[in-house]
């Protein structure tokens, strides 16, 4: 899969995507990235490449004809190619989107700065705005990277041959169950029995659990969207009853 960026800042991407996993699979071929600086197709003598908004107010905003050139000179090598625009205004990025991505062989992915870039950039050179969370960043580089961060886990050979992003959190939309290794006891706190029983059923029904605990203590809005088997309803239902003695107790002790 290859991931061409359009940046102002192409030097932001040097180590994250030297390090750790995303290296690897560069060095394996499994991701092409290629950071293309916009600065590079403003043509006039001190390349600018922002201006003052129209109709006035603060800051800046993103010239589209460097922005226009950047993208024509990339369509000109690959005319197939999926263009995203990182923004606050852009549907919120999730673990599905990062799916349904992968399907796309060359993502172009243009980073805003300033106040964001003009209207027009948006209206003939984007096919899809993705926000990676209601938050203003400086930059959309750190939301580039997080996009091809957690859309390169789902391609073959990027994680470890026996993990796979299928079996991550937020997989039919439940938070991942506690997890434990050694010191079977650290200060005071030990590990689950059941974890250590090598009763593999027992396991997956206790990780199945907190993971429904977890979720519906933590994000019920995905509990609501989760596909629950009766088996995870009876589960529900102990865990709220349990929660509810708690906090009964809990409110009797305070
Ligand atoms: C952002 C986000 C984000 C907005 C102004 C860059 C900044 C500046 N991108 N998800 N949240 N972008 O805050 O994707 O241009």
């Amino acid at each position: 899969m290859r991931f061409d960026i359009l940046t102002l800042f192409p030097e932001m991407f040097s180590s994250p995507l030297q390090e750790s996993i995303l290296g690897k699979a560069i060095e394996k071929g499994l991701i092409q990235i290629r950071t293309i600086n916009i600065r590079d197709f403003a043509l006039d003598k001190h390349q600018v490449v922002d201006d003052t908004p129209y109709g006035g107010g603060q800051g800046m905003v993103m010239k589209v004809e460097p922005i226009a050139r950047a993208f024509e000179w990339v369509k000109s090598q690959s005319p197939s190619s999926w263009r995203v625009y990182l923004t606050p205004q852009g549907k919120p990025f999730t673990h599905d989107v990062a799916r349904r991505l992968t399907s796309k062989q060359h993502l172009i992915l243009l980073c805003g700065r300033y106040e964001g870039v003009d209207e027009r950039v948006r209206e003939l050179f984007i096919d899809e705005e993705i926000s990676i969370g209601d938050y203003v960043l400086t930059g959309g580089e750190l939301a580039a990277l997080v996009l091809i961060d957690a859309v390169s886990r789902f391609l073959p050979g990027v994680l470890g041959s026996d993990r796979s992003a299928e079996e991550d959190s937020f997989i039919n939309s439940l938070l991942e169950y506690p997890q434990y290794t050694r010191p079977f006891n650290f200060s005071g706190k030990e590990v689950p029995e059941v974890l250590l029983s090598g009763n593999h059923s027992a396991i997956s029904l206790w990780r199945r659990k907190e993971a429904l605990r977890r979720t519906a203590m933590r994000r019920p809005d995905l509990l609501a969207k989760a596909s629950l088997s009766e088996e995870d309803k009876k589960l529900l239902e102990g865990i709220f009853q349990n929660e509810t003695l708690l906090e009964s107790g809990l409110r009797n002790k305070n």
